[in-house]
């Protein structure tokens, strides 16, 4: 009896310690499985056009391999938009899955309130180690990172400052690679390999005024960039927000800091550009750029052929940021899958939102019109994704908070206003998932005059309203994809007209947007 019980306590004392050993390892491995590692790389102002996986008429001519290969082994969603066209507002949103008017950031003037419920303060209470290298623009110190690293306001191409908790250092050479150099580095030295990590690593490029790497200062030199078939919009059909802008290639946009043109006109940011550029940068750039300056200064262009002339340039310049951020990528892409790192890594490409490259004879951002209120979405996800799945669902960049707790098995907070996009890179189509989306630009008076407007748009239709000037602007998007003619006032569309209304309603309710005086009453 006496020996039965002692082996009964030996085989219990077994029991309990493989069953503790089950326990770790299955602990162990939901935590490395079940706890994907999170890396969000995201750039300014990279339009969705050009990404040759979005198939526009840049794809042949400027080619982005690496970021292509996100949505061929992973997934392509075709309709992400943003609540709110223009950059800290759209960081700030990501951040907190909330709306401009409830996150602290309406504008680039406005603060971040460091002190909110964010993403990444949730993951990082979760067990997740979370660092952020790059550009940041949202004034306060990032808050919720383990590790932060990031450039002083807009940041610099050339010899960028970076900011960290111990202060600021200038570092030599392009800023692209830097942040990828910086952020490669944190994932082999500075991770803990015993949690999973969220790394946001976030691009200047290709911002502007679009300052080319050295690598990349006479790419596209001798190929022809195809126009958009609207460069030379008129703004007919369209109120006076679209005429009134102070955004276009022909008058906006500088033959100096813009394109390059150097000592053609006094300008201070492109002084401040030049001057920080060592002898070889300055050597390399002068021989690549003088020589195309002067057969353009010879050429006297006026009229239309100076704007075709300055949209080439502008182009083969926003290009030139983009192949180096391609390149980088795919730097990253090959450290995750050589190392097997990519095997439990989810990626997502994103930008804070989408940019005119020509289109309505514009550059910048801020309207509701396709080009701005889209943005690019691509996420790999192996073993979980199927490569090259596509969603054509209404997706915003209000959603990424949830996605990415919901991806780290963390609870998602009642208050924050977006859906985790979760199922649909599992194949599922969730019941109800949302038809309209809501959008609010508020930055004006601002840089490039576009007046303050909310709207609402289905996968076909859009609905604006600019309510300063009490304008209502409506596109089929079916019949008329470029946004060329405001059918508002078109009785054929009367009762659709009336059911977006009542949607917008809805969605101010919904997202608690604050009243404003005579809007209701405009709907009504
Ligand atoms: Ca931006």
């Amino acid at each position: 009896m006496v020996q039965r019980t002692i082996n009964r306590r030996n085989f219990l004392k077994k029991i309990s310690i493989s069953s503790t050993a089950i326990f770790l390892f299955s602990n162990l491995y939901c935590s490395k499985k079940d706890r994907p590692n999170i890396l969000f790389i995201f750039s300014d102002d990279h339009a969705f056009q050009a990404i040759s996986a979005y198939g526009s008429r840049l794809a042949n001519v400027a080619p982005t391999p690496n970021i292509d290969r996100l949505a061929k082994e992973g997934m392509f969603f075709s309709k992400c938009c943003v609540t709110n066209s223009i950059c800290a507002p759209s960081r700030a949103t990501i951040l907190t899955g909330k709306h401009s008017h409830l996150n602290s950031v309406r504008d680039n003037k406005e603060t971040f309130d460091g002190n909110q419920q964010t993403f990444p303060k949730l993951l990082q209470k979760a067990g997740y180690q979370t660092a952020i290298i790059g550009k940041w623009h949202l004034k306060s110190k990032p808050t919720g990172f383990d590790y932060w690293e990031v450039l002083p306001g807009q940041g610099h191409y050339y010899n960028p400052d970076f900011l960290t908790a111990q202060g600021e250092n200038r570092e030599h050479g392009y800023v692209t690679d830097i942040i990828t150099d910086k952020a490669l580095d944190w994932l082999k030295n500075s991770s803990d390999t015993n949690k999973p990590f969220m790394l946001m690593l976030q691009h200047k490029a290709p911002h502007r005024e679009w300052e080319p790497g050295p690598k990349h200062l006479t790419k596209y030199d001798d190929i022809f960039i195809p126009e958009p078939d609207n460069l030379f919009d008129n703004y007919e059909g369209r109120g006076t927000a679209a005429k009134k802008q102070d955004m276009t290639i022909e008058k906006t946009m500088r033959l100096g800091a813009d394109l390059k043109v150097w000592g053609t006109e006094k300008d201070r940011s492109w002084e401040r550009t030049y001057g920080r550029m060592d002898d070889k940068q300055r050597k390399e750039w002068d021989s690549a750029y003088n020589p195309k300056n002067e057969k353009f200064l010879k050429a006297n262009l006026k009229g239309k052929e100076l704007v075709r002339w300055k949209y080439q340039r502008y182009m083969k310049d926003y290009l030139r940021c983009i192949a180096s951020i391609d390149e980088n990528v795919g730097r990253v892409l090959d450290y995750l899958d050589k190392t097997g790192l990519g095997n439990n890594t989810v990626i997502i490409y994103s930008s804070d939102q989408g940019f005119y490259l020509g289109e309505h004879g514009w550059f910048d951002k801020r309207f509701m019109y396709e080009e701005s209120f889209r943005t690019p979405l691509l996420v790999r996800w192996p073993g979980v994704i199927k490569p090259g799945r596509v969603s054509n669902e209404l997706v915003s960049n209000l959603d990424f908070a949830q996605t990415f707790l919901d991806i780290a098995g963390v609870s998602q907070p009642s208050d924050m206003q977006g859906v985790s996009l979760k199922p649909l890179m599992k194949g599922q189509m969730p019941k109800n998932w949302r038809q309209s989306l809501y959008y609010h630009y508020y930055a004006f008076p601002d840089w490039h005059s576009v007046r303050r407007h909310e709207g609402v748009a289905t996968k076909r239709y859009k609905l604006i309203h600019f309510y300063d000037l009490d304008e209502w602007e409506f596109y089929d998007l079916e019949i008329d994809p470029l946004e060329m003619q405001n059918k508002y006032d078109n009785p054929e569309y009367a009762s659709i007209v009336n059911d977006l209304k009542k949607k917008l309603l809805r969605l101010r309710k919904l997202y608690k947007v604050p009243e404003k005086k005579g809007l209701n009453e405009n709907i009504e």
